[in-house]
């Protein structure tokens, strides 16, 4: 318990640490490819630390067993109904967006069962799923309201289906979108680092928080074997798939490790010299790097 409270605020930690670095130094393609690169695995194996931690307090811990969670093993939970974290997430997200916008667009569940008629249930951490869908919630909400202002909401739609391998969440909005240039960019940390916000604006709780939430939900989704990915369609809205494994035996953890490969990737320079338009003759990477600067 020591050890998780004393590490308890290294994501603020480290995007301080990004803040200032941005501050200082001109960052190059190479440099933001291998903070990327690190930080996924720094936060990847966090999360699994974590897990170990939270499992061992809970399983031999001397509380008492919280009654709501009387079938979870730890914090893993054998029957995770979908739908029922999909509704918590989205009423949590709500609450902070009535907060700030004195408005928020409705939940609408275009469908949440399996071929058989049945709820979609998991086996998984319903706290991980949870942090995906809240920060998907914040970022389509906020997106719908500034796109549409005054005008009347269309609301976030949500479709969970269950296939032979992946259960799929998909988060539909019309928030306008973002065009695909700056898509994968959601996911970077170097990108996406913003000033906190004040301690003064404390009681004006951002829809948005430090800006890390797209790069670490796909963390949470990907150490289950699942995914993250947005597929924005520019002027109209985006639509955000949660992939997750649907058969337990393929979600097992999956961990970085520290090897000859890993050590190697720091030192490669560029990673896309073998790509080029045919427009200019410029390596693709040449003109990212001549865009950022
Ligand atoms: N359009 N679409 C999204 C955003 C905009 C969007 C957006 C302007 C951008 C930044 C942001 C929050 C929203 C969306 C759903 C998503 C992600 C982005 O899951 O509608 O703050 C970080």
């Amino acid at each position: 318990v020591k050890i998780r409270n004393r590490h308890s605020d290294v994501v603020q930690t480290m995007a301080q640490g990004v803040l200032e670095l941005k501050d200082s130094h001109e960052i190059d393609l190479h440099t933001e490819n291998s903070i990327q690169y690190f930080l996924d695995r720094f936060y990847m194996s966090r999360i699994g630390i974590r897990m170990l931690i939270n499992q061992h307090t809970l399983l031999f811990g001397d509380h008492i067993n919280n009654n709501n969670h009387h079938q979870h093993i730890g914090c893993i939970d054998p029957y995770c109904d979908v739908i029922s974290v999909v509704k918590d997430a989205y009423e949590n997200a709500r609450f902070l967006c009535d907060q700030y916008y004195l408005t928020s667009p409705e939940l609408e569940i275009c469908k949440s069962i399996d071929a058989d008629d049945e709820p979609i249930k998991i086996v998984y951490v319903p706290s991980h799923l949870y942090h995906i869908l809240f920060e998907l919630f914040k970022n389509s909400m906020r997106a719908t309201v500034e796109h549409h202002k005054t005008d009347i909401l269309p609301p976030l739609q949500v479709t969970i289906v269950k296939g032979k391998e992946d259960v799929c969440v998909k988060v539909s909005d019309q928030g306008g979108g973002i065009p695909r240039s700056l898509s994968e960019r959601m996911f970077h940390y170097m990108y996406s680092t913003a000033p906190q916000p004040s301690k003064s604006d404390a009681h004006t709780v951002p829809l948005a928080g430090y800006g890390y939430g797209l790069p670490i939900s796909r963390l949470y989704a990907r150490y289950l074997h699942g995914d993250l990915v947005l597929l924005p369609c520019d002027g109209f809205g985006t639509e955000a798939i949660i992939y997750l494994k649907a058969l337990s035996n393929e979600a097992n953890e999956l961990l970085p490790i520290y090897n000859k490969m890993s050590t190697r990737f720091y030192k490669i320079t560029d990673h896309t010299i073998d790509w080029r338009s045919t427009c200019n003759h410029t390596p693709i990477s040449q003109q990212q790097f001549t865009q950022t600067q």
